[in-house]
């Protein structure tokens, strides 16, 4: 991965972030100051989170959700917490196919969709803690600047199997992290490289 020396010390930032909301995870979470989150009428809506796990030797974990968001303002996702690595950073890929920290957020327009894929960006989720095998769960709090923090459950979806079967929506205050080993249809695909996208 390539970073400007720029990205890199926002990165740090971005990194301080996540170790506060470390802590500050640990502590059961209302409905994220949205209250009575629904599905279908939630102003900010995650969809289809999933996580490739770290290629050894690394310890580093990609995460990819789509957020739509349903309101006539601009919104903003700021950070993403969670407590399954040291730290998790909010990454887009620019044009030229190199890697940025997105160290003020990333925008989500109003009536907009923002959609963290390979290609387009990602959470990068360093020191992840342990293995991460097919079909767990990994919770994340998403953090919107007027929205609030959204808990969405991520599932993990080894490389070579489609991220299509194991989605999982996030609007829901409940974290619960039963996870239901869905068994995604293998794809024969793409080998994994070492880099994330
Ligand atoms: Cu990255």
């Amino acid at each position: 991965m390539r970073l400007p020396f720029a990205a890199v010390a926002a990165g740090v930032f971005v990194t301080v972030l996540g170790a506060a909301g470390l802590v500050r995870a640990a502590v059961p979470q209302g409905a994220g100051g949205s209250g009575g989150l629904t599905t279908d009428t939630a102003p900010i809506v995650v969809t289809g989170a999933y996580i490739r796990p770290p290629v050894p030797p690394t310890k580093t974990a990609a995460a990819y959700f789509v957020v739509r968001n349903t309101t006539n303002e601009p919104d903003v996702l700021q950070s993403v917490i969670t407590g399954a690595g040291s730290t998790a950073a909010l990454h887009t890929i620019q044009p030229d196919g190199s890697m940025a920290v997105a160290a003020t957020g990333v925008p989500i327009p109003a009536h907009g969709t923002l959609r963290l894929s390979p290609g387009t960006g990602h959470v990068m989720i360093e020191g992840i803690y342990g293995k991460l095998t097919g079909g767990q769960t990994v919770n994340m709090t998403l953090q919107f600047r007027d929205a609030g923090p959204i808990e969405v459950t991520a599932t993990v979806v080894p490389f070579g199997q489609s991220p299509t079967a194991a989605s999982s929506s996030g609007t829901s205050s409940s974290s619960t992290s039963s996870s239901t080993p869905a068994t995604p249809p293998a794809t024969p695909s793409s080998t994994p490289s070492g880099a994330h996208s």
